[in-house]
């Protein structure tokens, strides 16, 4: 397995990388929080991590939820809170780039916090739901988003139609992931040349599992992440760096 650093801007890639940065290649990618973290988003993982202050089983899960909605609803909006005030980064914009150029391209995301979307990538599977819409436990029916906008923190999040609590458009731990998307990342892992998994620790499945999907099928799997993650030893090449570093980077090294 190759490993290369990058320092400053300057990056060295293996030349089958090289070769594979054409228009014709056909490229997924799956993010996770690492890529959000140079905008200010907190990852969960990580030292000063989301799951350092908070544990995952009262706070991600229905049951946790059901036994405390408030303080469930309200750790939710304060992460909104950050999103609405932080700008995607050089890592999400090099992204955009890569849809433009790319033929076939699919990103394949598991943040929650909507940046790919603001950046401008025009197609983006979310995994793992998004925090900017809610729906009701009991109908279903989703909130208008206006309504979310004014609620206050004292308010209770209800359904407007059927009165039943409002939970945010997430993927808890024991729930399925929303399963067209999925499917089509599924699509996207087992029929590309070349998958970046990016900023994510690949502890979660199933999303974890689509790099060594895409090594099974025959594509090239190229990690960029700053540390060792759990499926590093089992890819083609490493990327040590911050997304916001490295992708900008290869930018430079696509060729038409
Ligand atoms: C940087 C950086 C920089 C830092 N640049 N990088 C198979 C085996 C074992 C267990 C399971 C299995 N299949 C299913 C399970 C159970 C479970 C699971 O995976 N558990 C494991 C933890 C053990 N999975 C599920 O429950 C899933 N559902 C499911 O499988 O349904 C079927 C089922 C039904 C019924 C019963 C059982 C199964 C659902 C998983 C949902 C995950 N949801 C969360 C919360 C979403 C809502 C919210 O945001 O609150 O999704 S958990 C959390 O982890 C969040 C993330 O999307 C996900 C992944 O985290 P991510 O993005 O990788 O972040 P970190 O912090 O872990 O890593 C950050 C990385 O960035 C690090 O590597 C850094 O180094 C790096 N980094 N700075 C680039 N600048």
């Amino acid at each position: 397995m190759e490993r290369f650093c990058v320092r400053f801007a300057r990056m060295e890639i293996s030349p089958r990388l090289k070769s594979l940065l054409v228009p014709s290649t056909r490229v997924a990618v799956l993010t996770g929080a690492g890529v959000s973290q140079e905008s200010g988003v907190p990852t969960f993982r990580d030292k000063d991590g989301l799951w350092q202050k908070f544990r995952p089983e009262e706070l991600a899960n229905m049951g946790a939820f059901l036994k405390n909605p408030k303080l469930v609803w309200e750790w939710y909006e304060h992460r909104r809170q950050i999103v609405r005030d932080v700008k995607p980064n050089a890592g999400h914009d090099a992204l955009v780039t890569f849809e433009n150029f790319f033929k076939e391209f699919t990103l394949v995301t598991q943040n929650v916090d909507g940046l790919h979307q603001r950046a401008g990538s025009r197609h983006v599977l979310e995994v793992h739901g998004t925090l900017l819409r809610s729906s009701c436990v009991d109908c279903r029916e989703p909130a208008p988003s206006e309504y979310l906008e004014n609620l206050k923190e004292s308010d209770r999040a209800v359904c407007l139609d059927c009165g039943g609590l409002l939970r945010p458009d997430v993927v808890w731990f024991g729930e399925d992931l929303p399963g067209r998307i999925w499917d089509l990342s599924q699509t996207a892992a087992a029929n590309c040349d070349l998958f970046f998994t990016i900023g994510t620790s690949a502890a979660v499945y199933p999303a974890a599992g689509l790099p060594l999907l895409a090594k099974e099928t025959g594509a090239y799997v190229v990690e960029i992440n700053p540390q060792q993650t759990e499926i590093s030893r089992l890819i083609d090449e490493q990327l040590r760096g911050p997304s916001a570093v490295v992708l900008p980077a290869l930018l430079k090294e696509l060729r038409r």
